[in-house]
């Protein structure tokens, strides 16, 4: 199949589960915690300096943003989770909102998004650990390779396949918005999972 990524648009920001597409095309929704940089794989797979706005503080507003790739699926921008220094409410949002998400029976595949450097924290194995459950398909892009030499990017990824809620044989791709490190292999990832749909 052959898909231009550089063909995007923001379909849809959701802020509540009606506001979410009804057509069928797969979805590929980017997880993880806030500021592990999805809005920058974004730009990057989608060759945009700013389609997705990256943050300097963590996101504000809970939104799920649905990008369709040349009209044929969409990536989706799921909302970061881990805020320890904001309200409730963001929490209880953020909760209801990804429920609705999963729970709509729309989620196709899920790439799961890990800061390389900081490696699975707690919300990011209670994020496996229900995409395990929920026997969604996933793949892990292990972000900011670029703050990494090479012996601990080694030593980092040996981490992440060791990691006991990482599914065995799962894909794990060294990813960098900076130098463009691994942004092909996601490409290719993102398609492959497509593909299935
Ligand atoms: N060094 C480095 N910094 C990065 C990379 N990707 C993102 N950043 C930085 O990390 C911060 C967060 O990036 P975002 O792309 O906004 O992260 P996000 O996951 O979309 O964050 P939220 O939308 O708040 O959940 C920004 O300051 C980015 O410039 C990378 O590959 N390397
Ligand atoms: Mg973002």
């Amino acid at each position: 199949m052959a898909i231009n990524f550089n063909n995007c648009e923001l379909s849809v920001t959701a802020g509540f589960e009606s506001q979410f597409p009804r057509d069928r095309l797969c979805r590929i929704a980017l997880s993880g915690r806030s500021n592990v940089g999805k809005s920058s794989l974004l730009n990057k797979l989608v060759g945009r300096k700013s389609l997705a706005r990256v943050s300097g503080s963590p996101g504000k507003t809970i939104t799920i943003n649905f990008y369709k790739i040349d009209g044929k699926f969409y990536l989706v921008d799921l909302p970061g989770y881990g805020f320890a220094k904001r309200p409730p409410a963001d929490r209880e949002k953020w909760s209801a909102l990804t429920d609705a998400y999963f729970r709509s029976g729309q989620p196709n595949a899920v790439a799961q998004l890990i800061d390389l450097k900081v490696g699975a924290t707690a919300d990011d194995e209670m994020m496996l650990d229900f995409l395990n459950q929920s026997n969604i398909p996933y793949f892990i892009i292990a972000t900011k390779s670029d703050k990494l030499n090479s012996t601990q990017k080694k030593a980092a990824l040996e981490a992440l396949i060791e990691n006991p809620l990482v599914k065995p044989g799962t894909a794990i791709i060294p990813f960098s918005a900076l130098n463009g490190e691994g942004v092909e292999d996601c490409r290719k990832a993102v398609l492959a999972e497509v593909g299935k749909c």
